[in-house]
């Protein structure tokens, strides 16, 4: 096989969770380009619309669900119903997250368990309902969605980071309970990424200045400034095809060198 033949995904179906927009939008329309068909869902109809207008506008023919991936019973029939219709999936990407920005004395530990039933919870009951298909096929990728909270701490983001730490371990875990049936499993770590999800850190002051969290992100981050959407698309497409077959219980972080430096010096 040519080299680059082995970063193509002709033939393969890919089932991206909560990429309507933002990130997983972004992974999705890259593995669209490489030749998948792309399957994704999201919590509300009015999302999964929005969604496959913006994928039929760039001219991708997707399969949208609406579908809670906390819901154990929700996502095994989401799963049922692409394996009969669209058939099996080879690329699961759990991207679907939430966050809350509270003090962790002010957050009540209903709030703290939404969190980590979003992002911990629900990539493991998604795993879970594609894993078995992948082993009778023989080979399967699973990429979960982790963050610079899957090692870094701070303020505000107790549960986030106690999920997406977890979800690091969850990743190894996956990659080493199936790693033998051909199944590899990796995290992407995205830096800070210009999404809805980052925009409250990058509003303008009143006096058109920038935020404060957006200079402490560029004086935090070697290439001095928030990474797009569109720089998690080549380490996806990577994760995602045979280029990365003996690559297994990584996490790659996307961050623009924010893990290997201690920030620009005063
Ligand atoms: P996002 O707002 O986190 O987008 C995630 C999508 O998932 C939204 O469409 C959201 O719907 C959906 N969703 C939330 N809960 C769901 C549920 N229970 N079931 C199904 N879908 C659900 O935006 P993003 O910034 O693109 O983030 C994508 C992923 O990357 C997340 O896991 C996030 O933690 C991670 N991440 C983001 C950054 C960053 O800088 N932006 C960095 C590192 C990691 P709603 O719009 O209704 O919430
Ligand atoms: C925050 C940010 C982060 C980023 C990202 C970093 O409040 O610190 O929202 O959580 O979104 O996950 O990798």
């Amino acid at each position: 096989m040519e080299i680059l033949d082995k970063f193509s995904l002709k033939g393969k179906i890919a089932l991206v969770t909560g990429a309507s927009y933002g990130i997983g939008f972004a992974i999705a329309t890259a593995y669209a380009q490489a030749g998948a068909t792309i399957v994704f869902n999201d919590i509300k109809q009015e999302l999964v619309d929005k969604g496959l207008k913006s994928y039929e506008e760039l001219g991708i023919k997707a399969h949208g669900y609406v579908c809670n991936v906390c819901d154990e019973q929700a996502v095994n029939e989401m799963v049922a119903d692409i394996e009969k219709n669209i058939g099996v999936i080879d690329i699961l990407v759990n991207n679907a997250g939430i966050i809350k920005r509270i003090p962790m004395c002010d957050m009540t530990a209903d709030q703290f368990r939404q969190v980590v039933d979003v992002d911990l919870n629900a990539p493991f009951i998604v795993a879970k309902a594609v894993i078995p298909s992948m082993i009778k096929k023989g080979h399967g990728k699973i990429i979960n969605i982790c963050s610079m909270m899957s090692e870094l701490g701070r303020e505000t983001v107790s549960a986030y980071a106690a999920a997406k730490g977890g979800l690091k371990m969850l990743t190894r875990n996956i990659a080493s309970e199936y790693g033998e049936y051909n199944i590899q499993c990796n995290g992407i770590g995205p830096g800070y990424i210009a999404t809805p999800q980052t925009a409250p850190l990058r509003e303008k002051q009143p006096d058109g200045s920038r935020h404060p969290f957006d200079q402490f992100i560029i004086a935090k981050t070697p290439a001095a400034r928030w990474g797009d959407t569109s720089d998690l698309q080549g380490p996806a497409v990577f994760l995602a095809s045979d280029a990365s077959d003996f690559v297994n219980g990584h996490i790659l972080y996307v961050d623009g060198g924010i893990l290997a430096y201690i920030g620009k010096q005063p």
